[in-house]
């Protein structure tokens, strides 16, 4: 909403207005603070500690200090010139009522630790080699956001700052806070929980955005509204992938293609890291290993099978080099403080950047994915950008030096932590063009930020093939899913390290019930391919990555459902059962939509598992055995090596297909299987979405989104209908619905 001070406000002390949804909000001027008041309770308190802080940028020579530091920085061998001198901006914001808070991706715990005797969260892009868990340091991406959430009441609120940026989180009772006097004045116990979270950034401008709630899913939808959803992907990019660094040449491609085949185990997509590149020059191939790309993507494609090779911004210092050559003469690349061509070291040695931040270089960067200009591309291949912090293996903190010029004059300081997003947003434009805007691209990042859900997936980097990097996928995605990011997943197996077997299989049983589900390992790993480990195994991991396949009309239709309402695909207990408070902190299960509720074995040799079944008056359903359990309460299931286990929420009903093929587009006309789980009241409900799985054509109408509904309408009589959810969609697909399965 908007609200304009008037004149007769400025005059006074205080002003207050009172949001459209009946939020009050209460302006102090001196000093400075807001105050939101929701049903008449104080709630949010906006630089009530006195935190806010704006240094404006300063010349040199008419600067009023030379306080050590502000002029300028040395980091181990680098020097920063700080041209502006010191120009930080903070504030604090304190939460009134709340216990838990959440938010700030990162490898650390779901819900956010108080930093009160550690490190604060840090926001600072950076390629981290073996990152550590349980850690506030920065990662890959960045998205300066927390929700606070309570039995009653869901807020949130993003700093958007796309510079260095810290977080403080301390949390404490209201009585012995600083706001003890406001709170007491206004909410009658003394006892009131507080979360007081303190942000502060090196630069730029204070840009805060609070979102009311009140409940989860207000607050997804309202986040959303700002920042962007995830637009439906294509349909192969929610199957399975494979990715290994690397795969070696086009014998091995397709020796790959066949073993899948020949054990019966579906995949969608097949990957080529950085060693398929002429030297690690981008939009090339190696003409020994890969000869003949199209005829390689061309027989992937007779199978529905699609490739991604990778793209990093790093751009090899050579004159020879087509890109390079043109990036120079037209002055693209990102600047040194001195004005001339930025460059740093990476895989191909000393390269160049290309300045995202000019809109001019992401067209002529988009443009270079045209099908006539990156030789050897067809419209079977897609995209993953890696590396796009940016990495600079010679940089401080293996990153560019914040005193390099970005177009418009900014320095990198500025508009680090969106790098990456520049760089995602610009290849994505490249795939649109490329095929008329025709087909949905398929983008993989690993840097990202706020937004960067609107052009593509991104994955949680080089984690290890550890029990405790297996576990740390469930926090991981779901801080990301829960801040705007619902396209995501983990290396399967894990990056760097040989798995054992048994680790293997659980993590390929959690990644299918996770959003982007590929294995990929190190290139000094062993060759993790199914069929090369013990039968056991192998047909384990062939059963989790069958029940991906048998899933996909659900996950389809939650992706669908994401781009209407922004809601997560993956999603903590609390969002889908905001009063139960015993899943405030779970971190082992989540729910995929609504309906399907999910605990994988994440620890070795365990023969039962123990899982919590949220809700009062719900009732669950174990999947495979249709054995029904109450909630609340935890139950325990046995769990051979074989098994995930997976809950139905009675009250919903979900659409699978029963027979996995080679790869999901082999799947588009098979007939769909309905399991219906009752609730106490002997009613399900459930929807299902279906298009042609890879154009634009459903923005025209070509889709159908239906909504089946079971219920009771006597003693012994029951009802299934189904009905055209929306009309607009015309979509006839060949499909019918060969089997009803009723639980309960
Ligand atoms: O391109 C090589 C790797 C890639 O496999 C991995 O997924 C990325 O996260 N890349 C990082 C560069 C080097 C990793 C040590």
């Amino acid at each position: 909403m908007n609200h304009e001070l008037t004149d007769a406000d400025k005059d006074k002390d205080s002003a207050s207005f009172v949001t459209p949804t009946g939020e009050k909000i209460v302006l102090t001027f001196k000093p400075f603070r807001i105050d939101v008041f929701i049903k008449k309770e104080l709630t949010v308190s906006i630089n009530s500690k006195n935190l806010l802080k704006f240094e404006h940028f300063r010349e040199k020579g008419a600067a009023d200090t030379d306080e050590e530091g502000f002029w300028e920085e040395s980091f181990k061998s680098f020097q920063d010139s700080k041209p502006y001198g010191s120009s930080s901006v903070g504030v604090d914001i304190s939460f009134l009522g709340y216990k838990f808070i959440y938010g700030i991706p990162n490898a650390d715990t779901f819900a956010l630790r108080s930093t009160t005797n550690s490190e604060p969260y840090r926001f600072y892009n950076l390629d981290v080699f073996e990152y550590e868990l349980n850690n506030p340091m920065a990662l890959y991406g960045s998205i300066p956001y927390v929700i606070a959430h309570n039995q009653h009441q869901t807020l949130s609120l993003l700093w958007l700052n796309s510079a260095e940026t810290w977080a403080d989180i301390h949390s404490s009772t209201a009585d012995k806070g600083m706001l003890a006097s406001i709170v007491d004045k206004f909410r009658p116990s003394s006892e009131v929980p507080q979360i007081d979270v303190h942000f502060i950034s090196e630069t730029g401008v204070i840009d805060l955005f609070l979102f009311l709630g009140p409940k989860p899913k207000d607050v997804f939808r309202q986040y959303a509204s700002l920042t962007g959803v995830t637009p439906l992907p294509p349909q192969f990019a929610i199957a399975y992938h494979q990715c290994r660094w690397n795969y070696k040449d086009e014998a091995d491609v397709a020796g790959v293609h066949a073993g899948f085949d020949e054990h019966d185990i579906p995949f969608d997509v097949i990957w080529l890291d950085i060693e398929y590149t002429d030297g690690k020059k981008y939009f090339t191939w190696d003409s020994t290993k890969f000869p003949t790309p199209k005829e390689m993507q061309n027989q992937l494609a007779a199978n529905g099978r699609k490739l991604v090779t990778i793209i990093d911004p790093h751009i090899k210092k050579d004159s020879g080099y087509h890109i390079y050559k043109e990036a120079q003469d037209l002055g693209y690349f990102v600047k040194k403080s001195n004005g001339d061509d930025y460059e740093g070291h990476c895989w191909p040695g000393a390269s160049s950047y290309l300045d995202y931040m000019n809109p001019t270089v992401r067209d002529w960067w988009a443009s270079q994915y045209a099908l006539d200009k990156f030789a050897g591309s067809t419209e079977n291949l897609w995209i993953w950008n890696d590396m796009n912090e940016p990495s600079v293996f010679s940089g401080p903190e293996t990153t560019m030096e914040k005193d390099a010029k970005h177009y418009g004059g900014w320095e990198h300081r500025e508009v680090h932590n969106i790098y990456g997003l520049m760089m995602h947003m610009s290849t994505h434009q490249g795939l649109l063009q490329r095929s008329n805007k025709r087909l949905r691209p398929f983008i993989l990042t690993r840097s990202f930020f706020a937004g960067t859900q609107r052009t593509a997936a991104v994955w949680t980097g080089d984690n290890a093939a550890e029990w405790s990097h297996l576990k740390s996928t469930v926090p991981m995605l779901l801080k990301m899913s829960t801040s705007g990011i619902p396209f995501v997943g983990a290396d399967v197996g894990g990056f760097f390290k040989n798995p054992d077997e048994q680790l293997l299989v659980r993590w390929y049983q959690a990644g299918a019930f996770q959003p982007f589900f590929r294995a990929h390992a190190h290139i000094d790993t062993r060759r993790r391919e199914p069929w090369l480990f013990s039968e056991q195994t192998k047909d384990a991991i062939k059963k989790a990555i069958k029940a991906r396949y048998r899933f996909l009309p659900y996950w389809y239709t939650l992706f669908y459902e994401h781009e209407k309402t922004g809601l997560p695909i993956m999603r903590p207990v609390w969002a889908e059962f905001p009063e139960d408070e015993n899943s405030f902190d779970e971190e082992r299960e989540w729910l995929v939509g609504n309906a399907l509720l999910v605990r994988p074995v994440m620890d070795p040799d365990v023969t039962q598992t123990s899982l919590y079944l949220p809700g009062l008056s719900e009732v669950w359903y174990e999947w495979d055995s249709h054995k029904s359990r109450p909630g609340p309460g935890a139950v325990y299931i046995d769990t051979p090596i074989d098994k995930i286990p997976v809950y139905q929420r009675g009250g919903t009903i979900i659409p699978v297909r029963e027979r996995p093929r080679r790869a999901s587009k082999l799947m588009r006309n098979d007939p769909i299987t309905l399991y219906i789980a009752t609730n106490y009241k002997d009613f399900a409900n459930g929807t299902l979405y279906m298009d042609d799985g890879e154009t634009f054509e459903y923005k025209n109408g070509d889709y159908l989104y239906w909504g089946f509904t079971f219920k009771k309408i006597n003693e012994y009589d029951f009802s299934i209908s189904s009905k055209n959810l929306d009309t607009n969609g015309k979509f006839d697909p060949d499909v019918w619905i060969e089997k009803i399965v009723i639980r309960g």
